[in-house]
């Protein structure tokens, strides 16, 4: 499972807040590598298909109408293990419980106004990031800072 690419949604709520740039921010402080940036109104169908494995729950209908209100923000970013890496700066769920420091953590108290999504592994990473991502809206781009970021051994890992 190849889990070097990962895809990240600022919801509503996060554009509400005006937390784009600070989300942003931060993963590039981490040192991940930002590959993939739009920003869109996501449709229901896109949305039944982002969110399928929560179709039979109760908050699925709500959870659409809410992601599908208003345009949000999609990335995809790079990294050596980039999909567990963006899961722990993004925190738990639900925001009150969430780890100080972590995005949720530090501005969020809800667990529908979680600010923002990052998938949970690397199957998940390459079907969300299909779902609003052509392949020619993906780059392929040397990053000036990987040989600061990572030892040698570490970036031919990045290539394989
Ligand atoms: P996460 O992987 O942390 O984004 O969370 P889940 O996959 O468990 O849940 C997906 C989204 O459903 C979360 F962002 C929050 C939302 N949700 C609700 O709105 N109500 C619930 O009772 C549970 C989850």
């Amino acid at each position: 499972m190849n889990t070097s690419r990962t895809a990240v949604l600022v919801k509503p709520d996060g554009l509400q807040r005006g937390l784009i740039g600070e989300i942003i921010s931060r993963f590039e402080r981490k040192g991940l590598k930002l590959v993939g940036l739009k920003m869109v109104n996501l449709t229901d169908e896109q949305l039944s298909d982002w969110y399928a494995e929560h179709k039979d729950k109760s908050f699925f209908g709500e959870l659409k109408s809410f992601m599908g209100s208003m345009p949000i923000v999609c990335m995809v970013w790079e990294g050596i293990d980039a999909v567990p890496v963006v899961r722990k700066l993004v925190g738990t769920t639900l925001g009150r419980e969430a780890e100080a420091g972590s995005i949720r953590g530090d501005f969020g108290m809800s667990q529908q106004f979680n600010l923002i999504h990052a998938s949970a592994n690397g199957d998940d990473a390459a079907r969300e990031i299909k779902i609003v991502f052509s392949d020619d809206e993906l780059f392929n781009y040397a990053g000036a800072r990987e040989c600061v970021i990572y030892a040698d051994f570490e970036l031919a890992k990045l290539k394989e």
